[in-house]
């Protein structure tokens, strides 16, 4: 069966324009998954430690006949296709790719693993404000509605890029 899952997309290292732009043209390249919409880009400024370059971040809203860790397990794949390296230790380290499933139908699923919805989603501003450029009437398991989380969010500064395409709705 078809279910919405939505993605979110961060980079701060190598061109993370470029990284973003070309993440989400793998997605919609991903087996049995359809990219819906995608969000603009958006400039925020490093949650962590502050001596790394700023975000790009993005949300993507996707159709998936994949079951959420196999779609999580194609992302994490994407990511390292992309030259992500994880180093033990490290939180919140710069990377070139980061690809969170944030959301995957209301589904609720704690796992080391995989963690539905990303537990950081309702809290970032960076998550948010493209998330709802895109769904805003989406809700977030346990949380609440998304307009109403982004009111007292932790804010990172996010600004949406001036060069970026207005939301495409890629298909119905
Ligand atoms: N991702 C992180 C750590 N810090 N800061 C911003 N602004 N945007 C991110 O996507 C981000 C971050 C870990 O995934
Ligand atoms: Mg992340
Ligand atoms: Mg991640």
């Amino acid at each position: 069966m078809r279910q919405v899952a939505f993605i979110g997309l961060g980079s701060n290292l190598d061109d993370p324009v470029a990284q973003i732009e070309r993440a989400l043209r793998a997605i919609a390249q991903l087996p049995h998954t359809r990219l819906v919409r995608r969000s603009s880009l958006y400039l925020s400024r490093p949650m962590g430690p502050a001596d790394q370059p700023d975000y790009v971040n993005a949300v993507a809203q996707v159709h998936t006949a994949l079951a959420a860790p196999l779609l999580l397990t194609e992302l994490l794949a994407i990511e390292r296709r992309q030259g992500r390296q994880r180093r033990a230790g490290q939180r919140n380290a710069p990377r070139t790719l980061d690809l969170d499933l944030l959301l995957y139908a209301q589904l609720t699923h704690d796992d080391p693993a995989l963690t539905l919805p990303h537990p950081g989603a309702h809290e970032r501003d960076f998550v948010l404000l493209p998330l709802a450029e895109i769904a805003p009437e989406t809700v977030i398991p346990g949380r609440g509605a998304v307009l109403d989380l982004l009111a007292g969010c932790a804010r990172h500064g996010v600004q949406r890029l001036a060069q970026s395409a207005p939301p495409a709705v890629l298909a119905g």
